[in-house]
């Protein structure tokens, strides 16, 4: 098989056709901007597969439900927790006189997320539909708004999950029984069970709904729309480089820049809407335990004004480092979920705050955004307490064993695209992101070509659309390494592994036998690598004085026998551990109660080997660990 030449990452050749225009500054309240936030309890009503008409048909005896946040637990009702299909949200709000009629302003509908599909509805029009359950959209309301403020929302929501969509489902959405059933013949079997289901190729519940905030928020009628901040560093100079998109009224107003650093002192200034400002002595972001510094941009156009926070911070791949600000760092952490009691997947800001609190108790540096993008409200908590992010797209489950090539028969690229765009676009801002993760473990193995022309076709459009240029990777499941080419070709080598879990069960010495192998062929490919997921679950309070599987003492033994491999291994970047907590998955008979791999349980209560990480990682530095 002949492979093409990989580029390194800052040649680009890949121009990315029929670009959406995507700019999604996060909704902020300041003298020119409004906010409403529209988060209560709204109505609710379970559709079925039916597509929604152009017109909404109002409430017919609907439920209560709270947004934002997770449908499927807040009622114990089966027909809740195994929806297939569409279901309503329905709330009517009226808008203060000052936000009507022609006074000048843009009204904006955002939706943070919702998941999957989203058909909108404004006083009973359908006014736009959204696919992808995990980025925002907004749309312009300015002229439906009526004299006396009234406005109903009507929201279709539909969570089927397919070959085409992101996350990927299982196609067939039906249980059947097939020949491992023996004695019962499948055709009279599925006369019984018709029942549709969603069929995840995926380990997380599919929890849907309006899972994140939806907020009407105004604008000038001349307004700043994007704010793109590339930030570099010459010496002890920082450089700032930026762009301001304008829309809405035709205006000559002038656009102003601001900078202003964390004691409110301006620290440099220009005019019009491209250029590069120099900030001497600047502070750098570093980091926690080192100071996280971040600056504010301030923009003004005419009479909007929105301010954007960012910070000087430079990432590179060098050789078999990962350098932040030069430095090589070492990633000591978590691949997350959403994931919570009654809310699902919904945004929970206490929930938040609690596990960025931990990371810090816990001495972790940094997490992955397993498996889907998350809140907004977690980056910009992540970019203010120093934590480092791995942003990842929402491509999990590419893949449909040996027989079938997922890139030639899934219908998805084309989404795919949009999403890395879409994703890039809302977050290319944050310091806190130093890698895009296109997506979490596909085939790579079986069709090596057909998947290095996919991913590698990404790869550019994500360096490409990234004005800052980070890293790319694509986290890459338990596999023949060797027949497998696109993994070995990311800018960092991500690899998820459970020798010892899902094989070698139970056996440690083999797991650290198979695992050295491996990471012999990865110290000849001169990369860096680490490891995004590595675990075996533990069900809190089993306790064994000879560690098995399942207990608490086997979850230690595994990670403390594992880490002290890495530890040989100069090349070896990072460990991000499966999982920070316990999370809800399908029900199946490999889950007792969900995915038990957390260091905390899903209530944030620390198990024996969360201890044990305190304790490691408190010895481990951010930067030369490995010299
Ligand atoms: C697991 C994790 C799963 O939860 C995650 O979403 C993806 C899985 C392991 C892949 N990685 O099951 O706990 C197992 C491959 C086996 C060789």
């Amino acid at each position: 098989m002949d492979f093409p030449f990989v580029l390194p990452y800052n040649k680009r050749n890949y121009r990315p056709q029929g670009k959406r225009r995507t700019t999604m500054l996060y909704p902020i309240m300041n003298r020119s901007r409004s906010l409403i936030d529209l988060g209560g309890v709204w109505q609710f009503q379970l559709g079925d597969e039916t597509e929604p008409e152009d017109l909404w048909s109002g409430p017919q005896e609907m439920d209560l439900i709270a947004v934002p946040a997770s449908y499927n637990d807040q009622k114990d009702d089966p027909a809740y927790r195994n929806h297939y299909g569409w279901a309503y949200y329905e709330r009517t709000v009226v808008l203060p006189a000052l936000l009507c009629g022609n006074n000048g302003q843009r009204q904006v509908l955002r939706f943070d997320a919702v998941t999957h599909v989203a058909k909108v509805y404004i006083n009973g029009k359908l006014i736009m539909t959204h696919k992808g359950g995990f980025l925002p959209f907004e749309v312009e309301i300015t002229d439906l708004v009526p004299e006396d403020g009234h406005l109903t929302i009507g929201v279709a929501v539909d969570n089927r999950i397919s070959h085409s969509t992101l996350p990927i489902g299982n196609e067939g959405n039906i249980a059947f029984f097939g020949s491992d059933n023996p004695g019962i013949p499948s055709v009279e079997a599925a006369k019984i069970w018709r029942k549709k289901q969603n069929l995840p190729n995926f380990d997380f519940f599919n929890f849907a709904g309006i899972n994140r905030p939806v907020r009407i928020y105004s604008t000038p009628a001349s307004y700043i729309r994007d704010i793109t901040l590339v930030p570099s560093i010459e010496g002890d100079t920082g450089v700032l480089n930026y762009e301001i998109l304008m829309d809405g009224m035709d205006s000559d107003a002038p656009v102003t820049l601001k900078i202003i650093d964390a004691e409110s002192n301006c620290k440099a200034e220009a005019t019009g809407r491209k250029g590069e400002l120099r900030i001497p002595q600047v502070h750098l972001w570093q980091p926690y335990p080192g100071t996280p510094y971040l600056y504010k941009a301030e923009v003004h156009y005419g009479e909007d004004c929105y301010t954007e926070e960012f910070g000087f911070r430079t990432v590179e791949v060098k050789g078999t480092q990962f350098l932040i600000n030069g430095e090589p760092f070492y990633f000591k952490g978590f691949s997350k979920h959403e994931d919570s009691f009654f809310r699902g997947r919904g945004l929970d800001l206490c929930l938040d705050v609690k596990d960025i609190n931990l990371l810090h108790w816990i001495h972790a540096n940094s997490f992955r955004t397993s498996h889907y993008p998350y809140a907004e409200e977690i980056y910009r908590l992540c970019d203010r307490e120093g934590i480092v992010i791995i942003d990842e797209t929402p491509a999990v489950g590419i893949g449909a064993g040996e027989s079938c090539d997922p890139y030639k028969t899934f219908p998805i690229r084309e989404h795919h695209e949009q999403v890395l765009r879409d994703l890039i676009a809302r977050d290319k801002n944050h310091p806190c992101i130093v890698m895009w993760s296109m997506g979490n473990e596909p085939d790579t193995e079986h069709f090596p070509e057909s998947a290095y022309d996919y991913w590698h076709s990404l790869y550019e459009l994500a360096h490409e659309t990234d004005p800052s240029n980070r890293p790319v990777t694509l986290v890459c499941c338990q596999n023949n390494y060797e027949k497998d080419m696109v993994t070995r070709s990311m800018d960092v080598v991500c690899i998820n592994r459970y020798y010892g879990w899902y094989n070698l069960s139970g056996n440690l010495d083999a797991a650290c036998y198979g695992l050295n192998l491996e990471l012999d062929f990865w110290e000849k490919q001169n990369k860096p690598v680490m490891i995004t997921e590595y675990g075996a679950d533990a069900v809190a309070g089993i306790h064994e004085c000879v560690p098995e599987m399942f207990s608490e003492e086997f979850q230690v033994e595994f990670y403390k026998r594992q880490n002290a491999q890495f530890d040989k291994r100069k090349f070896f970047i990072g460990e991000h551990v499966w999982n920070f907590a316990d999370f809800a998955t399908v029900q199946g008979c490999m889950r007792v109660d969900g995915n038990k791999k957390g260091l905390f349980t899903r209530e944030r209560r620390p198990k024996m080997a969360a201890h044990y990480f305190k304790e490691r990682w408190g010895e481990i530095p951010n930067f030369e660990y490995k010299g």
